[in-house]
Parts: structure tokens; C-alpha cells; sequence
């Protein structure tokens, strides 16, 4: 074997979503590696490639939900709208690769099937789907929290006679215009996709399994003032919200729901229902939403009578009012509720009544009732976390596998590293930090760079994590779910949306504020849980010595 051989290629970035073209920029045009991107999709933008349904938006406001290393495109960008569409998200990240001249490091419609670590010379073999294997010393999957979809396995699927769409595949020729379309999924996306597509069909019928807590995302255009004083603070702007937990762009509430008098509290429901946005509701309303049992009952109570009031037939805003403790992924739409007043709407609630089979017509329901339909989507979410990562063969140290070092518990480091797989650096991998994802996403791969950089620097081509330090970081995240509401309630965020796997944690619940202090602190430490070893081969310093490679965190 010819050890020193050394790799044409320095990283490879697996995915082009808003975090990959990020890494490509930080280690391409930062760091002055050479660098080769890999996406299965024919275009850049991931989630907002692959998300085309009526209706898809972001729910997080489109001032923070977006790049703040680049304020030149977000300069030179007509925002009008407090959310950004699908279409608006995905020209603005189509943009900024073109800006960074990122396109040509990305290899389209490729997909990684495999990625081996060669412990001997500390680099990474990566295989694709067309069998080539490309080798580099640091290997960035960036391949999505939400990027694997979830498919239910209904009996009699494959009979259907009519079109099966999944909303985070939605092709460009469907149109729903008169149709029959039913939807099974009432999550953030099937309560964006529903009032979209009721506006538009000829009948939709609503397969719904949980009901949803959802409040207004008050879309609406933004103030020419307002972006002309978010332009001239941009910088400014963006070190404050890292400073806040959420880091969606409103005040955190620092007053516990229960202190305040009832009267008070609906006012500051009736305030936060106002604006909109579903982070809002349950951060900006009272500090202990999701904590407190009370405080949390009592949001419940204001938006339960909310249905009560907008749905005018009782039978279907009981069908609509959800028993469980408010503690989902907030999520928000415009009209959703009211959308049910349509004459062409109609709700089916499957935990009374569910799906029998899918035959060749469309849906027949344990009532016996047969369901006609034209189109069948499923907003039915995703493998979210670590989907992406079961698609893939990655062996480590010692050629063991990832998905065995996980088995069903996944867990890292910081959300980005694992324990005997040196050099591979994850974006939002297991526990990561639980807000917006924009800026989380620029946190973790300015860290990425930060750990390349002085890897770089140091001539210790290899950086691993201690296993002490993946576990105590994963113990931490536990204890910090356990102290929240979120874990008493089925949802994709412990992953217990998929059929047959158990709640377990896959978030950070300390807010970006404390992850990136935590960042700080390791720097500060010499680098706690980390550990920088020679690979076989040595490369001269190459990385620029700047403060802003060497210090990102501050
Ligand atoms: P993704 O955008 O998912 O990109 C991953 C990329 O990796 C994809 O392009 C995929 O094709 C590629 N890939 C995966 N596996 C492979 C492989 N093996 N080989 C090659 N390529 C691969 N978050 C918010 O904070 N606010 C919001 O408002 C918000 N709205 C959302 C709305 C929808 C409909 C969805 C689905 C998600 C939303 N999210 C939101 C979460 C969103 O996923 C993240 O904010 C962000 O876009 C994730 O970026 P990413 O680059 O990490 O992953
Ligand atoms: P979610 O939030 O996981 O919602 C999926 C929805 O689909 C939810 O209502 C599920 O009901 C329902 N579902 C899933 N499987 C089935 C089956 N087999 N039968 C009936 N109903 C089913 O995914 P989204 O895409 O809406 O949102 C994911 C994230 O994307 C979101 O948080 C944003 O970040 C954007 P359940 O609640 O499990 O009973």
C-alpha cells in the first residue's frame, strides 16, 4: 500500500442544502481546501429543492431564516415577505452558490452509497452511485434533518389507479386544479399544504391521525423601513439573535405562564395569536410553555377554544382539538382552521375511524366508506435525523459501522463528530441544537472549519472525539429533554414518528446561546473531547492564520 499518497481532493461535502453549500463556501473559498460537493438531487437547496408542495414556506421569519455570512446577496434580494416561499428560498440559495462560484465543485444527481475510513493514511473513501470512489481527508455530511421521507405502508398502495405524491418530492407537472385530492398528514406541512390546495381542488379530503395545535403564521409583506434598518444593522443583528435560544427573531418570554393573572395570560396568547409564528407562540408568550404542565395546559386551553370559535361545525372542531400536551415542533399556517368552513373540504379522523386500504379508486376507511380521489399526497414527514445517515454504509475506526455504533441511539458529539470516525463532521447530526436551523447550521460548520483549520495548522491531520465526551454530551441532551414536555408526546423530534421506534433523544434543548458557549468553552479548555493525531502523511501549513479561522465562536 502506498502510504503517502496522498488524496487529490482535501473535503467532501455530502448534500447541497443550506448547510453544504455553506461548507463548500467555509472550506473552498475560507479555508483554501480543495473541495468536491455530492448531491442525489439535480439541484442545490435540499429541503427547498425537494419541497415544492402548494403552499411550502418557511415558518421561521425569512429575516433570520437565511445566511448572515453574506449579506451582499441578501443585499442585492427583493424580500418582500415576512416568510420566504419555496420558490423564494430556493432562487436565494441558487444565488448565493452562484455568487461563490460553488457550482462546479458539486456533482449533481449523484448520490454517496458508501463512505470508508482508511485508518492507515487518515482518509476518507467515498463511493457513489455511479461506483466511483473519491478520496479526501475530511469527509462533511450536510444530508439533511428532514431529507429522508417517510412513506406510510397503507395495504393496497401499489392498486391506486391515480397519482401518489410525497410532499418533499412534489414532481413540477401535478396539478390539483378541480381535483379530488386527499392528504394524509397534518403536520407543519399538511397544515401549509391544506388551506393551499383546498383553495384550488374540486374536493380535499383530510386523512388526519393527530390533531394539530396550530396557530397563525401571520405572512405578511415586511416594512420598507423595517428592511432598510435590518440592512444598515446586519451585522449587529445577527450577534444578538445568536445570543438567544431559539433564534427565531423575537424577544424570548422571561415571565412563567402561571405567575401572571388568567386575564393577563389570554392577553398575551391574544397578543402572540396576532402576530403569528408558532415559535412565538410558545417561547415569546410565557418562558415555560413547553415545561411547565400548567403553563402549557393553559396554551392548549386558548387555542383549543380558538378552533372552537373559527370551525363552525362542532363535530369537526372536536375532531380538530388535540388532548395531548402542546409539545411538537410548533408549527403555523395561515387559514388553516378556517379552511374546514369549505364546502369542499371534509376531515376523516383516523384514530376513530382508520384506513382499511387504498384500492384502485382511492381510500377505503374502517366505516366502509370509499373515499374517491384523484391524487393522494402524503405529508407524512420523514426519518428525520438520521435517515439519511441509515441510506448510507459509513465505517469508521476498525471498520465499524455507524449505524451499529448508534444502533437506536444515536448520538455524537456536539451534534457534528463521533467517536472513532476521525474526520467525519456532521451537520445537523444527532444533537444538535433544537431552534431555527439557519443559524445553527452556520454555527456548526464555522465550527467544522474551525476544527479543519487548526488540524491544518497543526499538521494533526486526524481529529477524533473521546467516547467519554460523546456520552456525556448525550446524557446531557437527555437530561435536558427530560426537563422539557416535549418527550411525553409522539413526534418526529425524538424520531417516534416512524413506526416501532421508541422516543429517544435527537436534540439539544439548551438553545443556540448555550451550544455556542459550550463551543467557546472547548476552545478555551485546548479543546475538551477532542483529539488531534498525525495522519500518515504530512501536509504543510496551507490555511489562512486568520482570527476568523481560528476563532469563529466568540
Ligand atoms: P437539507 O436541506 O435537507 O439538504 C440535504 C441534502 O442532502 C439534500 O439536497 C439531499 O438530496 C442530499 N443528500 C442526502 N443524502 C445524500 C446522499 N447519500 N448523497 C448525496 N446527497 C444526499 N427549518 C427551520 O429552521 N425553519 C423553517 O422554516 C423550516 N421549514 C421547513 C419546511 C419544510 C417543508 C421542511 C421539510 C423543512 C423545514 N425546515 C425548517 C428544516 C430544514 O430542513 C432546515 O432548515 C434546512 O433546510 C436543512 O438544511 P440542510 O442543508 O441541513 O439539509
Ligand atoms: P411531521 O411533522 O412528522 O407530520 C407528519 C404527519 O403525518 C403527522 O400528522 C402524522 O401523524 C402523519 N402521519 C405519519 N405517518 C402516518 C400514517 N402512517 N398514517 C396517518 N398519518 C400519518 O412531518 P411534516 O412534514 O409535517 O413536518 C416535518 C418538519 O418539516 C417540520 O417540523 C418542519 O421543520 C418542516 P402523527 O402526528 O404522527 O399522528
Amino acid at each position: 500500500m502506498d502510504i503517502d499518497r496522498k488524496p487529490a481532493i482535501d473535503a467532501i461535502v455530502i448534500g447541497t442544502g443550506i448547510a453544504g453549500i455553506y461548507a463548500l463556501h467555509k472550506l473552498g473559498n475560507e479555508l483554501k481546501l480543495k473541495v468536491r460537493g455530492f448531491e442525489k438531487g439535480a439541484g442545490v437547496g435540499g429541503t427547498w429543492f425537494w419541497n415544492r408542495y402548494p403552499g411550502a414556506r418557511s415558518d421561521t421569519e425569512s429575516f433570520v431564516y437565511r445566511y448572515s455570512f453574506d449579506q451582499e446577496t441578501y443585499d442585492g434580494w427583493n424580500w418582500t415577505q415576512k416568510y420566504a416561499s419555496q420558490g423564494q428560498m430556493l432562487a436565494y440559495l441558487n444565488a448565493v452558490v452562484d455568487r461563490h462560484g460553488l457550482r462546479p465543485l458539486i456533482r449533481f444527481n449523484t448520490r454517496v452509497v458508501a463512505a470508508t475510513f482508511d485508518e492507515a493514511r487518515g482518509v476518507w473513501a467515498v463511493e457513489t452511485s455511479d461506483g466511483e470512489v473519491v478520496e479526501a481527508r475530511y469527509l462533511v455530511t450536510s444530508v439533511g434533518v428532514l431529507s429522508k421521507l417517510n412513506k406510510p405502508d397503507l395495504p393496497g398502495l401499489d392498486r391506486f389507479e391515480g397519482r401518489q405524491v410525497h410532499t418533499g418530492a412534489w414532481p413540477d407537472d401535478l396539478s390539483l386544479e378541480g381535483r379530488k385530492v386527499g392528504v394524509i398528514g397534518t403536520g407543519s406541512t399538511g397544515v401549509q399544504f391544506i388551506p393551499a390546495a383546498a383553495a384550488v381542488a374540486g374536493h380535499l379530503t383530510v386523512f388526519q391521525r393527530s390533531a394539530q395545535y396550530c396557530v397563525p403564521a401571520g405572512n405578511d409583506q415586511l416594512s420598507p423601513d423595517f428592511i432598510r434598518e435590518y440592512r444598515a444593522n446586519f451585522g449587529g443583528y445577527w450577534d444578538q439573535l445568536r445570543q438567544t435560544r431559539i433564534a427565531c427573531g423575537f424577544a424570548e418570554a422571561g415571565v412563567a405562564a402561571m405567575s401572571v393573572s388568567a386575564e393577563e395570560r389570554t392577553r398575551v396568547f391574544q397578543e402572540h395569536w396576532d402576530a403569528g409564528n408558532g415559535f412565538r407562540f410558545m417561547f415569546g408568550t410565557f418562558c415555560d410553555i413547553a415545561i411547565d404542565p400548567a403553563a402549557n395546559e393553559a396554551a392548549c386551553d386558548f387555542i383549543r377554544e380558538k378552533i372552537a370559535t373559527i370551525v363552525t361545525d362542532p363535530a369537526t372542531a372536536a375532531k380538530l382539538s388535540p388532548r395531548e400536551p402542546y409539545a411538537k415542533r410548533p408549527v403555523c399556517a395561515d387559514g388553516y382552521y378556517e379552511t374546514y368552513n369549505r364546502p369542499n373540504v371534509e376531515l376523516v379522523d383516523l384514530k376513530a375511524n382508520p384506513i382499511a386500504e387504498v384500492n384502485k379508486r382511492g381510500v377505503r376507511t374502517a366505516d366502509g366508506k370509499q373515499h374517491d380521489l384523484d391524487v393522494l399526497v402524503y405529508a407524512t414527514g420523514f426519518e428525520c435525523v438520521e435517515g439519511s445517515y441509515r441510506e448510507m454504509r459509513i465505517a469508521g475506526r476498525d471498520g465499524k459501522l455507524l449505524v451499529d455504533h448508534w444502533g437506536d441511539r444515536p448520538c455524537s458529539y456536539l451534534g457534528i463528530s463521533v467517536h472513532g470516525f476521525p474526520n467525519l463532521f456532521m451537520v445537523l447530526g444527532p444533537n444538535s441544537v433544537f431552534s431555527n436551523l439557519a443559524p445553527a447550521i452556520e454555527t456548526q460548520v464555522d465550527w467544522i472549519a474551525h476544527l479543519v483549520g487548526r488540524a491544518e495548522q497543526l499538521g494533526q491531520l486526524t481529529v477524533d472525539t473521546d467516547a467519554t465526551a460523546e456520552d456525556e454530551w448525550t446524557v446531557q441532551c437527555e437530561h435536558m429533554a427530560a426537563y422539557t414536555l416535549f418527550p411525553q408526546v409522539k413526534s418526529w423530534i425524538f424520531g417516534a414518528n416512524i413506526e416501532g421506534r421508541p422516543n429517544r433523544v435527537l436534540f439539544f434543548f439548551g438553545g443556540l446561546a448555550a451550544y455556542r458557549e459550550k463551543l467557546a468553552e472547548i476552545v478555551s479548555s485546548g479543546y475538551a473531547g477532542y483529539s488531534f493525531a498525525p495522519a500518515a502523511f504530512h501536509t504543510p501549513l496551507r490555511v489562512p492564520s486568520s482570527d476568523s479561522v481560528a476563532t469563529p465562536i466568540a
